[in-house]
């Protein structure tokens, strides 16, 4: 019956929705810390994520305030954190954009800033 099957389908539209919300991988937290404020320009940007990471499709650029990539290029990925080490790059805002593909196959990106100085 048409009924009883729409009964049956809206629990299982539930279920997945909420397993879908809570699989992704998003940024957990930074160091430095977003938003925050350094007083030395730091050697490496560290980011943790709430699901394990695929190397392959995980990456983040790092820019100084002149807008000039200050990152190796080169983004270690370890379960589901991810880090890459960053030349001198004076003091100012940083922004730290960052793209991830996650074990459950779905990709999340974003973007924060931190400042160097005072
Ligand atoms: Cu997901």
């Amino acid at each position: 019956m048409y009924r009883s099957n729409i009964v049956r389908i809206i629990p299982l539209l539930l279920l997945l929705a909420t397993g879908e919300a809570s699989a992704h991988a998003f940024l957990d937290h930074a160091e430095p810390r977003v938003g925050n404020k350094v007083a030395t320009a730091p050697r490496e940007v560290t980011l943790w994520f709430t699901q394990k990471l695929e190397p392959a499709f995980s990456a983040i650029t790092v820019t100084n305030a002149a807008g000039q990539r200050v990152d190796t290029g080169k983004t270690r990925v370890s379960g589901s954190q991810m880090s890459i080490s960053l030349r001198p790059g004076g003091t100012g805002t940083y922004h730290v954009t960052w793209h991830v593909l996650s074990v459950d196959a779905h990709t999340t990106d974003g973007s924060f800033a931190f400042q160097v100085g005072q």
